[in-house]
Order: C-alpha cells, then structure tokens, then sequence
C-alpha cells in the first residue's frame, strides 16, 4: 500500500487527512501551526518535521493550503516541497490557486525530479469530513490512476482534465458560480425581510422549484439565524471570486455579474467577515 503525506491541515485537509487515516493508509502529516497535527496523530498519523521531509519520505503528497501565496511558501520556501521531490516523488495540490501558479509549481517539481498533480475539490467542511467531495484532476495522468485509491476516500468523484492549470480553471469557474449564487440568495433573503415578506416562505417556494438546491436548503435556515459557523471561509471566497475574475481578463471575458458579487464579498471582508462563513455575505447584503 502506498505511503501518503499531507500538508496544510485547515479545514479542509484535516477532512481529507483524518479520511485517509481512518481508511487505514499509513499517513505523515505537517502543518504550519505544527499543534494542528496533533488530532492526526491521536488518530494514527506520524507527524514529519517539513515539507520537504514528508515527501521525500511518502510516495505520493497532498496539500491544501489557503491561496497562491500559501502554496508557493509550501514548495519553494525553505525545507520546502521542492527539495523532498527527486528521485520520483509525487506531489498532489489541493488548494484552489491560479492556473498560472500552478503551472508554476508543476513546472518546477517535474524540473526538479519530481511528479505532479493539481487536484482543487469542489466542497467545503461537511465533504471533507465526510469524503463527498468532488476533485477536479490535472496534470500527470498515470498520477492521477495511481492516486485513486486515496481520491476515493477523500472524494465522491473525480475527474481528470487535462494539462497542469485546467483543474484550476475548472474550480474558478464552479465557485464564481458559486459566488454569485450566494450573493444573488442573500440579496433575495434581505429583500424579502425588507419586502416584509416571510424568509421561510420564500426559503419552500425556492425549494419546492426548479432553482431548488443543497446550497439554499443548508444555507437558508442558518441565514435566519444568522448562524455563520465556518464551512467555508469568506476571505476565500473572494480569493475564489477575484482569481476567476483575472482569468475572465486573460481571456477577454466579461463577467458583470461577478464583478458585482465580488464587490460585495469585498465588502462582508472589510466588514471583518472574512473568517466567517461565506454565506455570511448576507449581513453584506443587508445594508
Ligand atoms: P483554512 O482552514 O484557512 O486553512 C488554511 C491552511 O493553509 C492552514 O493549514 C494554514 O496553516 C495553511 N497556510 C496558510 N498560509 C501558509 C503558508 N504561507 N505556508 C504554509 N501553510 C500555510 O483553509 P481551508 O482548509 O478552508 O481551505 C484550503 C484551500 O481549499 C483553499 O485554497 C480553499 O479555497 C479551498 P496554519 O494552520 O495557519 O499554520
């Protein structure tokens, strides 16, 4: 059986680590905040000492760090990714960053020795905790086969689109829907209360109609309480938005719709909202 690491135990690698544990795979772990890896161990992980250590001593890495920024420190910085890769090693990165920055990163590890896949996931903390999510593949493809058996307990479904870059291109564009979506719902949910209409009747007619999702069905309740425990954080949210918005200008694409939802996730951050839920927009939407 293969021995898998993983780096960057947030929200979201912590889901995706604990399930490889718990399926019995022989797991190293590391994380900026080291105290983060000490659930992981508890669980059965070994704890390595960096980046570069854990991978030069697994077969295949995962990582899911914040941002572009975050994934850039984790390979090139120092006892990085970078100088654990040679000799073969495969590295899989799980953050939702630019094309370009992935392009980046892959290129450097396959220079340096190494293999590499892009994997951005399509869900937040309930699919990682739980192995739904859906992981949008890119990159080397034979590291996408061997990879398998670890994707299936972190995720529902996975597919594998291409040339480094496309997986990100493919997870702008899912959460630029997504955005949108969320502040179109919370626009709507305030106008209502402001319409003095009910927010519950408007939540069971949405759903009892073809614009009936998961999204508005978990959401919506929360809203009314205006309960934001963080699935998925706001700040990256708009990181999410404002990435999908610089491919949009890349490709000469307008995107209006967007850009407006964007500035009002600018808003909920500069509200101090950005490590709260990103449904929480809607205290955004209420002014
Ligand atoms: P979280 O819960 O905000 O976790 C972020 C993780 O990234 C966490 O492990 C951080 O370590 C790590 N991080 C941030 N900056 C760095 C640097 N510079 N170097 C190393 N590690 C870093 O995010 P989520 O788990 O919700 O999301 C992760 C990704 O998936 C993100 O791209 C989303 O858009 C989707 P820390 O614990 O702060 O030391």
């Amino acid at each position: 059986m293969a021995k898998y690491g993983y780096l960057g135990l947030g929200i979201m690698g912590r889901g995706m680590a604990l399930n490889l544990v718990n399926a019995g795979h022989d797991v190293v772990v590391w994380n900026r905040s080291s105290e983060k890896c000490d659930e992981l161990v508890a669980a059965g992980a070994t704890k390595g000492s960096s980046p570069a250590e854990v991978v030069a001593s697994c077969d295949i890495t995962f990582a899911c760090v914040s941002d572009p920024e975050a994934s850039k420190a984790l390979v090139f910085g120092e006892n990085g990714v970078l100088e654990g890769v040679a000799g073969g090693k495969a590295y899989v990165d799980m953050s939702t960053i630019d094309p370009g920055t992935a392009q980046t990163i892959g290129a450097a590890i396959v220079e340096a020795g190494g293999r590499y896949l892009e994997a951005p996931v399509s869900g937040s903390k309930g699919p990682a905790e739980n192995g739904t999510l859906i992981l949008l593949a890119a990159g080397e493809r034979a590291l996408f086969d061997e990879a398998e058996p670890a994707f299936s307990v972190m995720g529902k479904k996975s597919v594998f689109l291409g040339e480094v870059g496309q997986g990100a291109r493919m997870k702008l564009v899912v959460n630029m829907i997504m955005g949108t979506m969320m502040t179109a719902f919370t626009e709507g949910m305030t106008l209502a209360e402001k319409a003095n209409l009910s927010t519950q009747d408007l939540l069971d007619v949405l759903d009892a109609g073809a614009m009936s999702n998961p999204m508005f069905r978990g959401k919506g309740p929360l809203m009314q309480k205006e309960s934001f425990a963080t699935a998925f954080p706001l700040k990256h949210a708009q990181k999410d938005m404002r990435l999908a918005l610089l491919l949009g200008d890349e490709l000469a694409h307008g995107m209006p719709t967007v850009a407006a939802s964007n500035e009002v996730f600018k808003k909920a951050r500069n509200k101090g909202l950005g490590d709260s839920d990103f449904s929480s927009v809607y205290l955004a939407s209420k002014d």
